[in-house]
Parts: structure tokens; C-alpha cells; sequence
């Protein structure tokens, strides 16, 4: 099993509701072990500013699914949920990413690991930090170093 970290985010509908069906719908999959949940924070859009306000999040967990194994699952997770995402950068009903696979760096198309825009994003780093201040991001160092570089 291998310990892996999923960002959660949500700017459309009923947010909250959706987090948490997401989790659930990870926590059924064969090969998938929910682990913990963070916070959720209503977060401002980064990227384009004119949208909603997210909710954002991260859950840790056990997988024996392969990277791209458990981006397929991630991928039909937010399709089972009605994804709704008009512009890239845009509004969207759910966002499941994969932030961290165990130690390992995956760059392969579609698919890099650590999230290539990972320490930029505090929406990202401070639910990380919930579940493992201490975790360290291949490449980048542990969270709560992360985090810091960034105040
Ligand atoms: O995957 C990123 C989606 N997204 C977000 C987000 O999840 N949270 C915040 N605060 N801003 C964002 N901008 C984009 S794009």
C-alpha cells in the first residue's frame, strides 16, 4: 500500500455536499483505504478571480492502485458526480487532484506527481498540513517548510 494525497475543490453547487460524496465514492473503490480527511476552508479563487469562492481540502490515503490507476479513478469519480467545467481555469462542481504518491515523481503525459503547481498553492499546501505537517513532498521538502516558504 502506498500513502497517497488527493486535493478536493469545489466553487459550484452544493459544495460541502460534494466534497464529501467524492470521499465516500474514493472510499468504495477496491484498492482505495480512506486514511483522513482535512479541513474544508472556503478559499478565494487563484487563476481567474472573478468566480465563486472554493471549498477546499485533501484527503490522505492507502491505495494499492499505480499512479495513473488511481488518476483513472479520480477522473471517474468526478464524472459519477456531474463534473460541470466550462473554461479551464474556470468554475467547476469538482476538482479531484492528485497531489503526492508515496516517494515517488511521476512525469508522464497527463499525469505528473508531485502536482506541478503544488507549492504555490496555499488551498492546497494548508489541508496537506492538517493531515501531515511533517509529510515530505518528493522534490520539495515536507509541507510545513513548503508552507512557510510562501508567508
Ligand atoms: O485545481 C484548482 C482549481 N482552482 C482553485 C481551487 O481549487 N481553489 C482556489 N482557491 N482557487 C482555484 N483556482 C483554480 S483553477
Amino acid at each position: 500500500m502506498t500513502r497517497a494525497y488527493v486535493g478536493l475543490g469545489a466553487n459550484l453547487g452544493p459544495r460541502e455536499v460534494t466534497l464529501l460524496r467524492a470521499v465516500d465514492l474514493l472510499a468504495a473503490v477496491d484498492g482505495v483505504e480512506v486514511v483522513a480527511v482535512s479541513q474544508l476552508r472556503e478559499t478565494d479563487p487563484v487563476g481567474i478571480v472573478d468566480q465563486p469562492p472554493f471549498l477546499n481540502g485533501a484527503v490522505a490515503i492507502d491505495t494499492s492502485l499505480a499512479p495513473r490507476a488511481l488518476l483513472d479513478v479520480l477522473l471517474e469519480t468526478e464524472r459519477a458526480l456531474g463534473r460541470v467545467r466550462a473554461e479551464r481555469w474556470g468554475p467547476r462542481t469538482i476538482d479531484l487532484d492528485l497531489l503526492v504518491y508515496g516517494d515517488q515523481i511521476v512525469d508522464e503525459p497527463g499525469l505528473r506527481v508531485p502536482h506541478p503547481r503544488l507549492a504555490e498553492r496555499r488551498f492546497v499546501l494548508e489541508p496537506l498540513a492538517d493531515l501531515d505537517p511533517a509529510l515530505e513532498i518528493p522534490g520539495l521538502g515536507s509541507v510545513a517548510a513548503t508552507r512557510a516558504a510562501l508567508d
